[in-house]
């Protein structure tokens, strides 16, 4: 394994355990985890591996394989900077519990393609310490503190969702999770008996300004929420009387989250019901609302979405955050070659850099490798 030679390389001996957590697509259920809804994702067959030791003092040496040059040396947290920082908020988090460590890392997941790289890295170093320190922790809990890490030490004001799809994924289901309580499920995703694929079509821009906007989304419906007099917007149970409460912005982040949340519902009901073909029609109305009401999609977005179905796509709409990023498409075999010359042609057409086109198999949450 690449990562264990580049640790010997760095740090002289073997490491004492690596872990591989990997990162996300989300089938439906956008901007619902922070509050209190739904969500739908599974995990991709890439990933970040983590090599890591104990060390007897508290520094921690750190390796990236995609940040080559030496590894960094930090003495105090406060010294971590950049891709550092989703690293040592977890070990800050673990306080006492843990001395320094020597960590390798190395990671799979296309670069700026929107599937939870950060995630990734947080769960395979939380899961390696876990397992190290003997920390007894639930998958559950290692996803928390890598939320934790995220929020507090990186500033980054994420729900729960992309952590607890790195860690509790199963290998051909996707993970049904109630934000709320915590409780989850996984579900078949039996694709392949039904000749169909999912298609991730990674628009390869990302704006600048989304951390600012997802933190504006959350602000807003947190007012909402208050505005409407519920603990969360989950738990609005009459859309109509809400709406005639709230006015503009916040009237139309409701509409999304509300009828989200019931489009995960429905369509964890079809895939029960084994009616995996007809969940298209449900991944078009998600991006319209995350378009229009919600107002994270992008140009690039919206142009794939839109050549996606017109290319023959069962269903097309953008997945993680928004500004960017990445796509999701349903589609059948045999129309993956129309769906991805659609594609190609619209974003010629409008001048925008070629897409990327990755195949998304529901892969497994984080695991020990050795
Ligand atoms: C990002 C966040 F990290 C998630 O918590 C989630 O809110 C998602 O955007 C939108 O559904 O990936």
């Amino acid at each position: 394994m690449r990562v264990v030679e580049a640790f010997r390389g760095a740090f002289g001996a073997d490491p004492e355990t690596v872990w591989h957590a990997p990162g996300r697509v989300n089938l439906i259920g956008e901007h619902t985890d922070y509050n209190d809804g739904f969500v739908l994702p599974f995990a991709v067959p890439w990933g970040v591996t983590a090599a890591v030791s104990r060390r007897a003092d508290s520094t921690i040496r750190l390796l990236s394989l995609q940040a080559p040059g030496d590894p960094l040396t930090l003495t105090s947290h406060d010294q971590a900077t950049g891709w550092s920082r989703y690293v040592v908020g977890v070990l800050d988090l673990l306080g006492d519990r843990v001395r320094g460590a020597d960590i390798a890392v190395d990671g799979d997941i296309p670069q700026g393609a929107g599937l939870s790289s950060s995630a990734a890295l947080e769960v395979s170093v939380a899961s390696a310490l876990n397992d190290l320190y003997d920390l007894g922790m639930t998958p559950m809990e290692v996803a928390l503190l890598g939320q934790k890490a995220e929020n507090d030490f990186v500033g980054m004001p994420c729900g729960i969702m992309d952590q607890a799809a790195s860690a509790l994924c199963e290998e051909g289901k996707a993970l049904f999770l109630d934000c709320r309580s915590l409780g989850s499920r996984t579900i078949p995703l039996d694709l392949a008996s039904h000749g169909l694929r999912i298609l991730i079509i990674d628009t390869q821009v990302h704006h600048e300004h989304a951390g600012g906007e997802y933190a504006k989304r959350r602000a807003e419906c947190e007012s909402a929420a208050r505005k409407l007099g519920v603990p969360a917007l989950r738990d609005v149970t009459d859309l109509a009387g809400a709406l005639d409460l709230l006015q503009g912005v916040e009237r139309r982040r409701t509409m999304h989250v509300v009828t989200e949340n019931h489009r995960v519902e429905a369509l964890v009901g079809l895939l029960r019901a084994g009616a995996v073909t007809e969940i298209g029609a449900l991944l078009n109305a998600s991006h319209l609302s995350l378009r229009d009401q919600y107002e994270v999609s992008s140009p690039e977005l919206d142009v794939a979405v839109e050549a996606a179905v017109r290319g023959g796509a069962r269903g097309a709409r953008m997945t993680g955050g928004g500004f960017g990023g990445s796509a999701i498409a349903l589609v059948a075999e045999d129309r993956l070659r129309s769906v991805q010359d659609s594609v190609t042609s619209a974003y010629a057409e409008r001048g925008f850099q070629p897409p990327r086109f990755l195949p998304a198999t529901p892969a497994r949450g984080a695991h020990r490798l050795s």
